[in-house]
């Protein structure tokens, strides 16, 4: 089948979001309440396998602080996570992340050539914004015509919701898209929602189990067997060619 479209994951895959975006603004927000509470490096690694900055405030605060689960934690880590979003959108704008090699530049091919664009993420709407804009400039937002985020779909990544909802308002079945992901969850929740998925994994998924992944890459502008060149537009759909129909599974 044609691709027609790519659909972008943001944190890891667009930009490694993770230890100067989000790592920081969590550690800010606990430091603003006065909790005590501090996410080093390795910690934040672990706390990574849970998808979403309210739920991984939640089962930090359940697992490590041994707060009782309830409505009072889940408020706590709403008013956290509100703040959370205000410092990382900040850094952002002032430029603490950069976006992944390759990333501009496909996206530009893509444009070029037509392909729809489309981004399926958990985190929050604002910080896709922010990202998009502080990156690739004000005008990037319209060039993806959906944009899937925590907003969008109750349940997190792994499950499909997202890529799910987003393949919808696409009005496009799976086989005609390309998920890129760069963890075990996002891989997984576009598996599931049928889409085959190329893989940049970062430092925080690199041991991750992704062997579904369609191909995995260093990154967009490392082909893996043509060390010559940058992964082109043509790589893509080649890869994607390849793909084994698979079709969405149902959610176990
Ligand atoms: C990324 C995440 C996000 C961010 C935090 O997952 O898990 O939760 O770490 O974002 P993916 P929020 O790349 O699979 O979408 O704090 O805004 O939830
Ligand atoms: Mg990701």
């Amino acid at each position: 089948m044609t691709l027609r479209a790519l659909i972008f994951d943001v944190d890891g895959t667009l930009a490694d979001t993770e230890r100067d975006g989000h790592l920081v603004a969590f550690n800010a927000a606990f430091a603003e309440a006065g909790l005590g509470w501090h996410w080093d490096e390795a910690l934040y690694g672990d706390l990574l396998q849970v998808a979403g900055g309210v739920e991984r405030i939640v089962h930090y605060a359940r697992l490590y602080r041994h707060q009782p689960d309830g409505d009072e934690l889940h408020a706590l880590a709403r008013r956290l996570h509100a703040n959370k979003t205000r410092h990382y959108v900040e850094r952002v704008a002032a430029g603490a992340v950069g976006l992944r090699p390759g990333v501009a530049r496909l996206i530009d091919e893509a444009r070029a050539a037509g392909l729809r664009l489309a981004i399926a993420t958990t985190t929050t709407r604002e910080n896709v914004t922010a990202l998009l804009q502080a990156t690739l400039g004000g005008d990037a937002l319209g060039w993806f015509e959906v944009i899937g985020s925590a907003q969008e779909v109750a349940l997190k990544k792994p499950d499909p919701a997202v890529y799910t909802w987003v393949l919808e308002r696409l009005g496009l079945r799976p086989e005609a898209a390309l998920a890129l992901e760069d963890s075990r969850n996002g891989l997984v929740a576009a598996t599931r929602a049928g889409l085959p998925c190329i893989v940049t994994p970062t430092p925080w998924s690199e041991t991750e189990d992704l062997h579904e992944a369609l191909v995995r890459l260093p990154d967009l502008d490392h082909h893996p067997a043509r060390p010559d060149r940058l992964v082109s537009l043509d790589d893509l759909r080649q890869w994607h060619a390849e793909a084994p129909i698979s079709g969405a599974s149902a959610p176990p």
